[in-house]
């Protein structure tokens, strides 16, 4: 057998045998590429994910909440350095692609487009965003590729405390007073269908969803999860005494699960092609950070430069 075919075996071998493919091991060429288009894009929804967020850090109702918030973002942006480590271990630069992020040719999640108006909306992502990532990360900590899903177990562990800050918050304004449930009530309306297209487009329309489930990047399809993530959200909401905009939604007996109404396919398609709400805010935010960071990058890179030399 050739070498090429012998390590087309193996791989193909240790896919069906679940045994994680390494960073030094073999592996196709499509492969390293769709991890690193799908590992790319996750890192750089985690750190554009930090700007929504932020925008309420100055204006926390009391300090605890601050404290939290601070804290949360926080770890955004360490989620965000696992996985452009991850993805560096597929041999990519992580400058090349947060510079292709920075030109709009690298995609990040577009949740991140739509803008945080109110207090409820820090809420509201910290449960439902926080919650859909979850729904979508734990799957991936099996994620075919080692380096990948060992980040996932950590990241996972740090969003399922972010979904229950959420949750708390949330509580609190479900508790609180009418024009504090109003709040909240408005921020679910503007939050829920966006959060339903997080888990991307239907599988239908999906094109690299069968050849990542045949890698076992992916161990369940974008509908999959999104159907687990309303069966988990739906008796939260009711619980909290709220609604999703939403009239088709209801519990169908038969399935054992909840149906809900037909997702604006286009709406998803055109905050994806750079037209939604915020994606110029957010991307022009970026882009003066890492200006206003050049003298950080330089005096740190001089720093190293001379460590070496004393080595
Ligand atoms: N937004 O064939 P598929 C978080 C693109 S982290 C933008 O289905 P795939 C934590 C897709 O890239 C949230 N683009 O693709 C947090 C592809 O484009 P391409 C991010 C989307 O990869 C919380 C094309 O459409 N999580 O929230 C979206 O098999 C709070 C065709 O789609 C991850 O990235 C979308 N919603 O499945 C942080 C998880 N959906 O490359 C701060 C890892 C699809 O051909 C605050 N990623 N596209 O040009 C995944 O699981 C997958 O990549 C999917 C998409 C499921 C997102």
């Amino acid at each position: 057998m050739a070498i090429k075919a012998q390590h087309e075996a193996l791989f193909d071998d240790k896919i069906a045998a679940d045994i994680s493919i390494e960073a030094k091991d073999w592996m196709p060429d499509a492969y390293r590429q769709n991890l690193i288009r799908q590992i790319g894009q996750h890192a750089h929804s985690e750190v554009i994910g930090m700007l929504p967020e932020a925008n309420w850090l100055t204006r926390a109702p009391t300090l605890r909440r601050k404290a939290v918030l601070l804290a949360k973002v926080q770890d955004e942006a360490g989620h965000g350095l696992y996985l452009y480590s991850a993805a560096e271990t597929l041999g990519c630069s992580r400058q090349d692609i947060y510079q292709k992020m920075l030109d709009g040719k690298m995609k990040y999640s577009s949740i991140f487009n739509y803008p945080t108006l109110n207090w409820a909306d820090v809420g509201v992502i910290g449960w439902l965003v926080d919650g859909a990532a979850i729904v979508n990360q734990v799957a991936l900590c099996r994620a075919s590729y080692g380096p990948y899903a060992r980040a996932m177990v950590k990241i996972c562990k740090e969003e399922s405390f972010h979904q229950r800050q959420g949750y708390e918050a949330v509580m609190a304004l479900a508790n609180g007073s009418s024009a504090q449930r109003a709040m909240l009530q408005d921020a679910i309306n503007r939050f829920w269908w966006p959060v339903l297209m997080m888990f991307g487009p239907s599988d239908s329309d999906s094109p690299h969803s069968a050849q990542s489930m045949a890698w076992k990047i992916k161990r369940h399809s974008n509908d999959e999860l999104r159907q687990k993530f309303v069966d988990n959200t739906v008796p939260q909401l009711e619980a909290l005494g709220m609604s999703a905009p939403d009239t088709d939604l209801r519990w169908d007996e038969a399935t054992g699960h909840y149906r809900f109404g037909d997702i604006d396919w286009n709406e998803l398609f055109q905050v994806i092609k750079g037209q939604g709400q915020c994606n110029h805010e957010r991307l022009a935010a970026k882009r003066h950070a890492w200006q206003q960071g050049d003298w950080v990058r330089e005096g740190a890179m001089a720093h190293a430069a001379k460590g070496n030399q004393a080595a």
